[in-house]
């Protein structure tokens, strides 16, 4: 009997066009020969080989790839999605740096940037030579970055910045930092070159979840800018909320790819691990939970779709990319943990995909807006009253 890939149950790849499916398998073929035979490496090293891959990953063309001009390619928001789900197929970490790089670093860029910002470096982040990083949260503000404590003072014609942003992810190795401050008119973006004098970074170690990413930390110690380091078109918190928004959708896609390499993974174990004289798949308890599954990950994808394109048609609102990012998120942990009980003791180390993804989603299910923030979001949209403060 032929079976059913868990991502195919409803014909999702029926309502794709032919660039589109094209695009993915693009990228699913450079994650299953780039990233898939060294991730599980990777991630017990905790290392990520950044250098190595940006520039791979810009001739893939992915970095930056929804954005127009500057050297960007310029695809719809539903291929860049495609692209997301690939990419978390192999691993979140993986996901994280294109999104990091291409939605926030170079998006408050191309959005909010001079035309000299620009120029001088979406060419080069889009061909992976020069890595960015977004700087919002700090030690002390994460959900809630409206009263962060990042100062920057005029003095002359200068800037002066000082402040600590936390769990930045490429943080540490990035060549330009978007870093968000208090200013007296309200939030401003200042990009950050690496090797400013005051400007240090910290790598954080340890992590249980997104090993393969480089998570760090900016110290800005009185660091000293030109006017023309400050972002002109970013006037208020609205700026850094409006580049969330492009990278919660790319994490709307990319959940997907993590539970679909989880079914995968689960289904081939199911089949193929005996117990009791038969192979676990054949059991009704077994088959129950991959059938729920299978379900959670169809509704998953076809929201994805869905909401990829109300994007593409330019009418996407932040509580709709709400109901994206909380939804699947949350499934795609769900999937991961069930899967994890179906591998059973096999399921604990890093030769199967389940545990790995898992942990990763636990971080994927807090950043970029935790589960509780966005569930907030969406109560505001239903009632009207912010119930954050
Ligand atoms: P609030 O008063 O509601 O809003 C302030 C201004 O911003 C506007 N706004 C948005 N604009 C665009 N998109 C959105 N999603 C927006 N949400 C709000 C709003 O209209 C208002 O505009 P204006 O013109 O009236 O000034 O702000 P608040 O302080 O009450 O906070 C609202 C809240 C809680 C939803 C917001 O602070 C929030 O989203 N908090 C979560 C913070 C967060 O998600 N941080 C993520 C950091 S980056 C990251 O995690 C990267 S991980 C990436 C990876 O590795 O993949
Ligand atoms: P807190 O805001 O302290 O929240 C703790 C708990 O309290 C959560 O459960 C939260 O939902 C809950 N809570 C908070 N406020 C409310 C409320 N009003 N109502 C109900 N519950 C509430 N940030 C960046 O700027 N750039 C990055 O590149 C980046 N990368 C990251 C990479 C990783 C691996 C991780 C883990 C985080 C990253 N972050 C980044 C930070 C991330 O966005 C924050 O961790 C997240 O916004 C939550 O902030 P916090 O950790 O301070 O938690």
């Amino acid at each position: 009997m032929t079976l059913t890939d868990p991502l195919e149950l409803l014909d999702i790849a029926g309502l794709l066009s032919d660039e589109e499916r094209q695009i993915q398998q693009t990228v699913g073929r450079f994650v299953a020969d780039r990233i898939r035979p060294h991730v599980a490496e990777w991630f017990e090293a905790g290392t990520f080989p950044t250098r190595e891959l940006a520039p791979e990953l810009g001739k893939l063309g992915v970095l930056g790839m929804h954005l127009d001009g500057y050297g960007c390619a310029g695809t719809s928001a539903v291929a860049y999605g495609l692209a997301c789900l690939e990419l978390e197929a192999g691993d979140s970490g993986l996901r994280s740096f294109v999104s990091v790089q291409g939605s926030l670093a170079m998006f408050s860029i191309w959005r909010y940037g001079s035309e000299e910002q620009k120029q001088e470096w979406l060419p080069r982040m889009a061909a992976g030579e020069a890595i960015g990083c977004f700087g919002l949260t700090e030690p002390d503000f994460g959900s809630d970055p409206a009263n962060m404590r990042t100062r920057a003072v005029r003095d002359g014609d200068d800037w002066v910045l000082t402040g600590t942003k936390m769990w930045i992810t490429n943080g540490s190795i990035a060549d330009i930092a978007t870093v968000w401050a208090q200013t007296e008119d309200g939030i401003r973006g200042f990009l950050v070159p690496k090797g400013t004098p005051g400007f240090t970074t910290r790598t954080i170690k340890q992590k249980l979840s997104l090993r393969a990413s480089i998570t760090g930390e900016l110290i800005l110690d009185e660091v000293r800018l030109p006017d023309s380091a400050r972002l002109p078109g970013a006037r208020s918190l609205g700026a850094p909320l409006s580049c969330l928004n492009e990278a919660r959708f790319g994490i709307i896609f990319g959940a997907a790819g993590a539970a679909r390499d989880c079914l995968r993974t689960t289904i081939e174990y199911a089949n193929t691990r005996v117990q009791f004289d038969r192979p676990i798949a054949a059991f009704q308890l077994t088959q129950e939970k991959l059938a729920n599954m299978a379900v959670d990950l169809n509704t998953s994808a076809l929201l994805a779709l869905h909401l990829g394109r109300l994007k593409d048609a330019g009418s996407i609102k932040p509580h709709q990319v709400s109901v994206g990012k909380l939804n699947n998120v949350r499934k795609a942990l769900g999937i991961a943990r069930e899967c994890r009980t179906i591998l059973g003791g096999s399921g604990i180390t890093l030769e199967y995909s389940p545990l790995r993804h898992a942990n990763n989603l636990e971080s994927v299910l807090t950043y970029e807006g935790t589960s509780e923030i966005h569930t907030l979001v969406i109560g505001q949209a239903l009632t009207g009253h912010a119930a954050y403060r």
